[in-house]
């Protein structure tokens, strides 16, 4: 079910604002993150879409993460760090190139390097596989709740009892066309009596996570869907043990320096 969560009850999630110009004016992309090392964060590559420049890099001076946030009205200034470097997943396909599968191209995490040393105080995501133990996870973020919602939340909102689903299950009893769902992808359904709970635009980038031993350990990036919240079509997100080995060769030996 959707439901608020409480302030703290998931320190290693943060949350993302992109700040970026577009024909002279200025836009903001909000995002989720996890905090997986005590300077980088990980999300979704698409969330950095727009500011990826024609040579592939994007321009992180106006990247922040809120971290261990709640309440965006009311966010901890000494929370808040600003990205030092953007490395995205050489197999990352900007969403645009190929319009008719406008969304199918987000499944690839980045971390975002922070320049501050504040998110060692709070909890990490494991990132390291064996990671789908149980197919009940929980997704969190403040993204909308609904497919037709105006606006996002300004609290955390946690989806629990979210179900994966095996690869061949979402590539042929799901509405999805087999090839839309690759091997880098993991889908989960929060179906229930009470309806389908879901993942929806303001999440992506955030965790698909459960918890082992004490400790949150990822599974999934929240990348995509068609729609919000359809029975038919399962949230599709990054499959987190596909990017394990990037991740750790990407943040090894930079962790402890700022
Ligand atoms: C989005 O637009 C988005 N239902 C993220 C997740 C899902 C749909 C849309 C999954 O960021």
């Amino acid at each position: 079910n959707w439901a608020t969560s409480h302030r703290g009850e998931f320190q290693f999630i943060a949350r993302l604002s992109a700040y970026y110009t577009k024909s002279g004016d200025w836009y903001y992309e909000p995002c989720g993150a996890s905090i997986i090392s005590p300077v980088f964060l990980l999300t979704a590559a698409h969330c950095f879409d727009h500011q990826r420049a024609a040579v592939g890099h994007v321009v992180p001076a106006l990247v922040y993460a809120y971290l261990n946030d709640f309440d965006t009205t009311r966010p901890d200034e000494s929370a808040i760090v600003n990205a030092s470097e953007v490395i995205l997943h050489d197999n990352y396909t900007p969403r645009g190139q190929r319009t008719d599968r406008s969304t199918t191209w987000q499944w690839c995490g980045s971390p975002v390097r922070s320049t501050s040393k504040r998110s060692a105080s709070v909890a990490f995501a494991s990132t390291r596989p064996p990671l789908a133990t149980t197919s009940d996870m929980t997704i969190a973020g403040w993204g909308k709740t609904a497919e037709n919602a105006a606006h996002m939340n300004t609290q955390l909102f946690k989806s629990t009892n979210e179900k994966t689903l095996s690869l061949d299950r979402c590539k042929y009893d799901t509405a999805y066309s087999p090839d839309e769902i690759d091997s880098d992808a993991i889908c989960a359904s929060g179906a229930n009596q009470f309806g389908v709970q879901d993942a929806c635009q303001g999440d992506s980038g955030g965790p698909m996570f459960h918890q082992k031993n004490g400790q949150f350990a990822q599974t999934g990036v929240v990348s995509w869907g068609r729609g919000c919240g359809r029975a038919s079509y399962p949230g599709v997100y990054a499959r987190v043990s596909k990017f394990a080995n990037w991740v750790v060769a990407k943040t090894n030996g930079a962790a402890d320096t700022c």
